[in-house]
């Protein structure tokens, strides 16, 4: 299923929606006769500009409003993504109030138009509209705040990632640091992915894709990489944190866990034990969700630390893979598995 915030196209603020507007009023032109009475022609050109502006306003809230998908109504995945990215309760006041100045812009038109019904010269009839045109724009102005609220939160949630709910997912969990994104950004198909040499770089769930070729078949696989976590209690992480525990809990099919078993992620391997053990014993749904364990940054980890850390976490070397994330090495082992895995069919 596609991203459901990608039809949530760019809000326009208060004054980019004033002048479509009034730029349509203004062009706008009365049907009525040559040789009717000019006061008449006065009053009908107005009211016709103040009916095109309402209704141009009108017609743009509303869609406004249409294209902000139902969060409630979302598959899990994507209603309680949308709930760590943005304040739910706070979008739904947003669109509450953009949705009550509509009878307001209704109400607008009625009385102008009762007004122009009454004027004496023509004269009044464009001091009627100029008027109709401020309180249109005072409602308008008001609501600038929200509407910039909603094209910020539309920045958020249009980069969450399409989900194929027919395809597999691969989620890829550790601390910070220890080259999660360097791994997919060099076993998928995403080249895009930020590394850097600093924690807390990705800050959002990343699709990147694995084709299996077969004779007659393809596989595709997807990718997540995850911000890392730290190993605290649920209650302290943050929503970038726990983007990466709600997709281990809601997505994974199989989880890849990367070790850094040097220093050089800047965090402790107790830490990062305690982590892959609260990983393996809540979200493999009790070993049905395979955790595969990746050593990364072979190239800096000595034989002491590659040792230890297997002794640690009592695996056998086939159990667990060594690789260098920013070259490639070894990852065809990882790949092999994948693939037996995978095209199995099972
Ligand atoms: N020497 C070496 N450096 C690596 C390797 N893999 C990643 N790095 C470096 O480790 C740093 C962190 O890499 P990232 O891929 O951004 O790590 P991450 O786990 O995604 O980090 P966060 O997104 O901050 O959680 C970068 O400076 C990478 O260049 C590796 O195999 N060997
Ligand atoms: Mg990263």
């Amino acid at each position: 299923m596609k991203n459901p915030f990608l039809e949530f196209f760019h809000v326009p603020n208060s004054k980019e929606l004033l002048d479509i507007a009034f730029s349509r009023a203004m062009k706008s032109s009365a049907q009525v006769s040559k040789n009717a009475p000019i006061l008449l022609k006065a009053k009908k050109k107005e009211s016709k500009r103040i009916k095109v502006a309402i209704e141009e306003l009108l017609d743009r809230i509303l869609t406004i409003i249409k294209r902000v998908p139902m969060i409630d109504e979302l598959p899990d995945f994507y209603k309680e993504l949308a709930s760590l990215l943005v304040d739910v309760d706070e979008l739904r006041l947003t669109l509450g109030k953009l949705n009550g100045i509509l009878p307001l812009l209704r109400k607008l038109q009625r009385l102008f138009s009762k007004k122009l019904s009454q004027i004496e010269t023509p004269k009044d009839a464009d001091q009627i509209r100029r008027a109709a045109f401020g309180r249109i724009s005072s409602i308008i102005n008001k609501q600038n705040p929200n509407l910039e609220y909603l094209n910020k939160i539309r920045g958020r949630l249009k980069e969450i990632p399409s989900l194929d709910y027919t395809l597999r997912s691969i989620v890829v969990a550790g601390y910070p640091n220890v080259g999660k994104s360097s791994f997919v950004k060099q076993i998928s198909t995403n080249k895009r992915i930020e590394v850097q040499e600093y924690p807390f770089t990705t800050k959002k769930l990343i699709m990147g894709h694995f084709d299996i070729e077969k004779r007659y078949s393809q596989i595709k696989l997807q990718f997540l990489d995850t911000p890392g976590i730290l190993d605290r209690p649920m209650s302290k992480r943050n929503n970038i944190e726990l983007q990466a525990i709600l997709a281990l809990r809601l997505i994974s099919d199989l989880i890849i866990f990367i070790f850094d078993p040097t220093p050089s992620c800047g965090y402790s391997i107790d830490s990062q034990l305690d982590l892959y053990h609260e990983i393996k014993n809540n979200f493999t749904k009790e070993g049905e969700i395979e955790i595969v364990i990746v050593f990364n940054k072979m190239d800096l980890a000595s034989a002491e630390e590659i040792k230890s850390l297997r002794k640690m976490l009592n695996v056998e070397e086939k159990d667990c893979f060594l690789i260098n994330a920013l070259s490639g090495e070894n990852l065809d082992l990882l790949k092999e598995l994948l693939i037996k895995r995978y095209s199995s069919n099972e």
